[in-house]
């Protein structure tokens, strides 16, 4: 009878040994080797952005793995997660440092938190129109500034869109400066923006984005700015009553890739990441600005109240800032904000 327990407690080992095994293969998937269905070797990218589903940024994503998979015949898998399930665009960003996460898609605006450079993009009323906004970050200067980020174990691979950000709150109509007073704003985790804000009279607090819904439910913000396409399809308007068209930033997405798993690329494997990158940000770019067009008439249907924001409140809105975006031209870089600046003049000719 001993012996016999002896011997079920062996086979019970040597099969928890097994499986342990089994499950270190699986955690070591994660950017790492794993056989593929073409015999080779295959690779798992995690791909996490903020926003859902629905959003013109998640099926950009799904466009990069569709474009992946095909061109390296399944040696490099995808699998996307949306609405922060990975984190927010600051800890993603992060575990793509470390090598624990493969891509990520944030703003610019806490990315300038790992290379000042990008906060250049937070200057308030910058880009005239989207597609000053194309030439200049497809451009010499944005692609600069993407070179940067190797020295923080990032690789920016391309530059997709979030859009000009507009203001929503459940307060008052905004129409003038006068209407932000007081007004609690959550921004993006960014000085530049807290500090625009500042000047504009509001009570700006930053916040991660996959905290922002609960807070405007639970009033711990009064407001918030987003483009419409991300107020419509996160919900915003069952939380919040008024938009106005402030057109304040417009946000560029950048397309991170982790430094450490791009370098174990071939070659040819970096190649199809660039192409993918740049291929589904045209896609993205498309389809956010499609959306932007349509989401407002549907933000009122939903019951918001639109106010327009006149050419003579915007100027009066981008004088309260000028001091601050002179504050704020030495932290960027000088040379990065004459850059941008005579990128944007040579875009309008
Ligand atoms: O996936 C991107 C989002 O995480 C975030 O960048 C969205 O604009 C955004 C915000 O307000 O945080």
């Amino acid at each position: 009878m001993k012996k016999l327990a002896m011997v079920l407690s062996t086979i019970l080992l040597i099969a928890m040994l097994a499986a342990c095994g089994n499950s270190g293969e699986k955690a070591s998937s994660n950017g790492g080797d794993e056989s593929a269905s073409n015999g080779g070797e295959s690779k798992v990218i995690k791909a996490g952005i903020g926003l859902n589903d629905q959003h013109p940024q998640y099926k950009g994503l799904l466009k990069f793995k569709e474009i992946v998979e095909e061109k390296t015949d399944g040696a490099i898998t995808v699998e996307t997660y949306h609405s922060g399930q990975l984190g927010d665009d600051r800890s993603m960003t992060e575990a793509l440092q470390l090598g624990t996460q493969e891509v990520t898609v944030p703003s610019t605006a806490p990315l300038a938190n790992f290379v000042p450079e990008f906060s250049v993009f937070d200057i308030p009323f910058l880009f005239p129109n989207e597609e000053v906004a194309d030439t200049v970050l497809d451009g010499e200067v944005g692609q600069e500034l993407l070179q940067k980020l190797e020295s923080q174990n990032l690789v920016g691979l391309s530059y997709w869109e979030n859009g000009f950000r507009d203001l929503t709150n459940s307060e008052r109509a905004v129409a003038t400066m006068e209407d932000f007073d007081g007004l609690k704003i959550r921004t993006m985790e960014n000085d530049l923006h807290l500090d625009a804000f500042k000047a504009l009279g509001a009570n700006p607090t930053p916040m991660a984005f996959t905290e922002l819904f609960t807070a405007l439910q639970q009033g711990t913000v009064d407001g918030q700015e987003n483009p419409y396409a991300t107020i419509y399809l996160q919900k915003f308007y069952e939380v919040q009553n008024h938009v106005s068209n402030t057109h304040h930033i417009y946000s560029p997405f950048v397309f991170l890739m982790s430094k450490s798993f791009y370098d174990g690329l071939t070659e040819d494997q970096q190649k199809i990441m660039k192409e993918a990158a740049v291929e589904a940000g045209k896609y993205e770019r498309k389809l956010n600005r499609e959306a932007n067009d349509k989401y407002l008439q549907s933000l009122q249907d939903e019951g918001m109240e639109y106010t327009e924001i006149t050419p003579e409140a915007r100027e009066e809105m981008v004088k309260a800032v000028a001091p601050v975006i002179d504050e704020y031209k030495g932290q960027i870089g000088e040379e990065t904000v004459d850059k941008v600046y005579k990128a944007i003049e040579e875009a309008q000719k």
